[in-house]
C-alpha cells in the first residue's frame, strides 16, 4: 500500500494527515489514520507521501514527492528533534527554536572547520563560503531573510561568531566586529508586536580577511531605518532600545548633566504603555552599550554627546503647544522642555520656539513670517526629532566603520552577511511594506539567477538538456516598480512634486497608467495591489506622499546649522546649500534638491545588487514556527506562509520542474539490480540502470542519463522504492516461513 497525505479542507486549520488508502470508489477514498480511524477524502485531496526512507533527509530536494504537505510534514519531524536546520538545494533553512539549543560554541566550530560534522548549520555554510574565499579568492556574501522574529539578525551573529573564532576568538578585530552589534542593536532594534528585538534597519556587513585568512577589518552599510518609531509608537511596542537604556543606566552624575528623567516621564516613550520587556535589563544592557562604544574607539567626549543629543530628542517629545481663539494660531509652551531641549542642542529657547511655531518666507526682498497651525507645528517638531535620531544613527555608523577600517582595501577575500528585512503582506500596507518588499523582489531575482545558474551547470557538465527546465523570472514586477516615467517609483515622486496632491490622486495615477502591466492592479479609493513573486499585496496610499518626501523644514535646518553643538552642525553639512535655504513650505512638494526616500533607496538597492553580484552568493531563509515566540510549538499554515513568501517553494518548484533526483550509475545500479525480472548480463552500472527504468516503463521524458549520473524527475524513485520495498518484505516473508519449517 501507498502512503498518502491527507489534505486539509476537511481539517481544522488546514492540517494535512499522514493515512493509507484502504479502497476507492468514484471520486471518493477511504483511507486509514494512524489511529485506527477511518475517514473519507476526495480524491483531489490526495497527495502522495514519500517513502519511510525519506523521513526527516537534511535536504528537501531528496525528498521523491515535493510537494508542500511533505515539505512541511519533513521540516516539523526534524524540528521536533531539535534539528533546526536543514538544506532545500543550495538554501539553508532555518527553523527558530525559540530556545537555546547546544550546537553552538568552539567545540561544534571546530567540528565544523574539520568536517567531523557536516549536518546543516550555519557554521557549515560559513566554512564552505571561508573555504571558497581562501581558496579561490572570490568574494562570498551569506544572504539572510525571513520575516521579522524568524531569527535573520542572531543567524548573522552566529555566522559573525563562526567567522571571529578562526581566527582566535574574542580580542582585537574579532571582538570588534562583534561588538558592533551591541552598538547597532541598542540604536537600530526595538520591541515590536513581532520581536522583542526587531531590526529596524537593513545592515550588510562586509568582514575581510587578511592572506593568511584571519580577520582584518569590516565595513557596515545599512538601509531604512525606520524613523518614525522615534515620534510614534503602536501600543505595547517601544522605541529604540537606547533611549530606555540610558534612562535606566546612566550614573546620577551623567544623569544630571543631562537633566535626565526617568523614561516614564518622556511622552516619545510612554506614548505606549510599554516601558520594560520581559527578561531585559535596560540598565545593564547600558553597561553593555557603553563598553562596546569603547571597544569600537569612540571617545568618551563623543560618547557625550551622543547621549546629550538622545536626552535632546526626549525633550523636543515634551514639548507643547497652546492653540489660540483663532484656530490658525499656536504657541509654544514655554517650559522645561523647551529650555532642556535648547541647552542640549547649544540653541536659545527662543530660536527652537521660533523654529516650532513660525515659518519663514521669502517673497522677493521680504521675508513674510507665518503662524503655523497646530498640526504643522507637532510635524516640525517631530520631523525635527527623526532628522537628529537619524543622522546620529548615520554618524555612530560612520564612527563605528572608521574603527573597523580595512588598512589597504583589497577584494577578492571578503565575506558580506546580509540581514534585511523580509517580504512583508499585514491586512494593511503601507509605504514602508512597498518600499521592504520591492528590496525583497530584487533578491529573489538574484537568488533566482544564481540558482538557475547552478542548476544549469550541473546539468551541463554532465551532458543533460536543461532547456527542458521552465524557469519564471520576476522581472515584469520590477519594471513595474523602475520604470521610467511611468513605473511606481517614478509616478510616486511625480506626484510628490505636486503640493496638492494627495494620496487619492496618487491612487488615481496609478490606476491611470499602469494597468498594462500585469502584476499592477488599481483597486477602490486609495488601494493598489502588487502580484509579488511572494503573492499578491494590496496597498494602502494612504501616508505614501508624505513618507517619501519625508519634509524637513529649511527654517529647522537652518537652526541645526546655527546650534553650539558640533555635530548637531555637521548633519547639515552633507544637505546642500539650496537645500537650506529653499523655500519649501512645511507640508508641500518634494524638495527639487532633495532625493526622495523611495529614490534614494531605489539607488542604495542597485548599489547592494552591484556588490553582492561580484560575490558567490549563500542563502539562508529563517523561519518563525509560531508567531508566540515560543518553543515547541510549528503552526504549519504560518510555516507554509514563509516558506512561499522567502522562495523555497520556489526552489522545489524549479527542482521539480527539472530533474531533484539525483543517484550516480553506480549508486543506482547498487540499489535496484536485483529487481530486474532477467540477470543483466553487463556489469555496466548504466546500462544496468537503463534496464531497471524501461522494465518500470519509467517514460523517457521522466528521466535524463548524465555522463555520471541519472537524472531523475519528481515521484519516480517513490514508485521504485515502494516496489524495492514489496520485494524485500516478500523476500523477508520468504524466509521467516523457511526458518519456521527448519524450526
Ligand atoms: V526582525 O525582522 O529584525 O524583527 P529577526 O532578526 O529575523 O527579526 P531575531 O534574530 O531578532 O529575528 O530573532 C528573534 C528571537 O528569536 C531572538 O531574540 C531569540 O530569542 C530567538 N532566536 C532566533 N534564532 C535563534 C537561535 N538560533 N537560537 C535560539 C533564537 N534562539
Ligand atoms: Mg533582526
Amino acid at each position: 500500500m501507498i502512503m498518502f497525505l491527507i489534505s486539509s479542507k476537511r481539517q481544522p486549520r488546514g492540517k494535512w494527515g499522514l493515512g493509507r488508502i484502504q479502497s476507492t470508489s468514484g471520486e471518493q477514498a477511504s483511507v486509514s489514520l494512524s489511529n485506527g480511524n477511518v475517514m473519507n477524502v476526495a480524491r483531489t485531496e490526495l497527495l502522495p507521501a514519500n517513502p519511510d526512507i525519506l523521513e526527516g533527509v537534511d535536504d528537501l530536494i531528496q525528498l521523491s514527492y515535493l510537494n508542500e504537505p511533505s515539505v512541511l510534514h519533513n521540516l516539523q519531524f526534524r524540528y521536533s528533534q531539535d534539528l533546526i536546520y536543514s538544506k532545500a538545494g543550495p538554501i539553508l533553512i532555518a527553523l527558530n527554536p525559540f530556545k537555546d539549543v547546544e550546537i553552538y560554541g568552539n567545540e561544534y566550530v571546530s567540528a565544523y572547520r574539520k568536517k567531523s560534522l557536516d549536518s546543516p548549520h550555519v557554521y557549515a555554510m560559513v566554512d564552505a563560503a571561508y573555504n571558497e574565499m581562501i581558496g579561490e579568492e572570490v568574494n562570498q556574501s551569506i544572504i539572510i531573510s525571513g520575516e521579522s522574529g524568524s531569527g535573520k539578525t542572531e543567524t548573522a551573529k552566529i555566522a559573525m561568531q563562526y567567522l571571529a573564532a578562526l581566527g582566535g576568538g574574542s580580542c582585537g578585530i574579532e571582538n570588534e566586529v562583534l561588538q558592533t552589534n551591541v552598538v547597532l542593536e541598542a540604536f537600530g532594534n526595538a520591541k515590536t508586536s513581532r520581536n522583542d528585538n526587531s531590526s529596524r534597519f537593513g545592515k550588510l556587513i562586509e568582514i575581510h580577511f587578511s592572506a593568511t585568512g584571519k580577520m582584518c577589518g569590516a565595513k557596515i552599510q545599512t538601509f531604512l531605518l525606520e524613523k518614525s518609531r522615534v515620534v510614534q509608537l503602536a501600543d505595547g511596542e517601544r522605541s529604540y532600545h537606547v533611549f530606555y537604556q540610558l534612562c535606566a543606566g546612566s550614573s546620577p552624575d551623567l544623569k544630571e548633566r543631562l537633566n535626565l528623567r526617568a523614561a516614564s516621564e518622556y511622552k516619545y516613550l510612554n506614548q505606549s504603555n510599554c516601558m520594560t520587556i520581559d527578561g531585559v535589563d535596560d540598565a545593564k544592557k547600558f553597561h553593555k552599550l557603553k563598553k562596546a562604544l569603547d571597544v569600537v574607539q569612540m571617545c568618551i567626549e563623543d560618547q557625550e554627546w551622543v547621549f546629550k543629543l538622545l536626552t535632546a530628542i526626549l525633550w523636543l517629545g515634551n514639548i507643547s503647544f497652546l492653540e489660540n481663539d483663532n484656530e490658525n494660531h499656536i504657541e509654544v509652551v514655554n517650559d522645561e522642555a523647551v529650555t532642556s531641549a535648547a541647552l542640549l542642542m547649544g540653541c536659545s529657547s527662543q530660536e527652537l520656539m521660533t523654529v516650532l511655531s513660525t515659518h519663514k518666507i521669502q517673497a522677493g526682498k521680504d521675508t513674510i513670517t507665518k503662524t503655523l497651525t497646530l498640526r504643522q507645528a507637532i510635524d516640525a517638531r517631530d520631523a525635527l526629532a527623526k532628522f537628529i535620531y537619524a543622522n546620529l544613527f548615520d554618524w555612530l555608523l560612520e564612527q563605528v566603520n572608521k574603527s573597523l577600517e580595512v588598512g589597504k582595501r583589497r577584494t577578492g577575500r571578503s565575506i558580506s552577511i546580509l540581514d534585511i528585512y523580509g517580504f512583508e503582506s499585514f491586512q494593511k500596507n503601507s509605504f514602508e511594506q512597498f518600499c521592504i518588499n520591492y528590496a525583497n523582489e530584487r533578491l529573489q531575482q538574484h537568488f533566482n539567477r544564481h540558482l538557475f545558474k547552478l542548476e544549469q551547470q550541473d546539468y551541463e557538465i554532465d551532458g543533460v538538456d536543461w532547456t527542458k527546465v521552465d524557469f519564471e523570472d520576476n522581472q515584469e514586477c520590477l519594471d513595474l516598480y523602475e520604470k521610467k516615467p511611468l513605473g511606481l517609483l517614478s509616478l510616486l515622486d511625480e506626484e510628490s512634486n505636486f503640493p496638492r496632491a494627495t494620496d487619492l490622486t496618487l491612487a488615481n495615477k496609478l490606476r491611470q497608467h499602469l494597468q498594462s502591466n500585469s502584476c499592477f492592479k488599481g483597486e477602490w479609493g486609495r488601494g493598489f495591489s502588487v502580484s509579488h513573486y511572494a503573492g499578491e499585496v494590496m496597498y494602502d496610499t494612504n501616508g505614501f506622499l508624505e513618507k517619501n518626501r519625508d519634509p524637513m523644514p529649511s527654517d529647522s535646518i537652518q537652526l541645526l546649522s546655527s546650534c553650539s553643538c558640533e555635530l548637531l552642525r555637521s548633519f547639515t553639512k552633507t544637505l546642500n546649500q539650496s537645500q537650506k535655504q529653499s523655500n519649501s513650505p512645511h507640508l508641500g512638494a518634494l524638495d527639487s534638491q532633495k532625493q526622495s526616500v523611495g529614490t534614494k533607496f531605489k539607488g542604495q538597492l542597485f548599489k547592494l545588487m552591484n556588490q553582492l553580484e561580484s560575490t558567490t552568493p549563500h542563502f539562508i531563509r529563517c523561519i518563525k514556527p509560531n508567531a508566540k515566540q515560543l518553543p515547541g510549538i510549528y503552526d504549519e499554515e504560518l510555516v507554509l506562509q514563509q516558506l512561499k513568501c522567502c522562495g523555497v517553494l520556489e526552489v522545489v518548484r524549479i527542482s521539480r520542474a527539472g530533474y531533484p533526483t539525483r543517484m550516480t550509475h553506480q549508486e543506482f545500479a547498487r540499489r535496484y539490480e536485483f529487481l530486474l525480472y532477467e540477470a543483466n548480463t553487463s556489469q555496466d552500472p548504466l546500462s544496468v540502470s537503463v534496464a531497471v527504468l524501461q522494465q518500470f516503463n519509467i517514460p523517457p521524458e521522466m528521466y535524463q542519463v548524465g555522463f555520471t549520473k541519472l537524472y531523475l524527475r519528481t515521484g519516480q524513485v517513490g514508485a521504485l522504492e515502494d516496489k524495492r520495498k514489496q520485494v524485500l518484505q516478500g523476500v523477508l516473508g520468504v524466509q521467516k516461513c523457511v526458518r519456521g519449517h527448519q524450526a
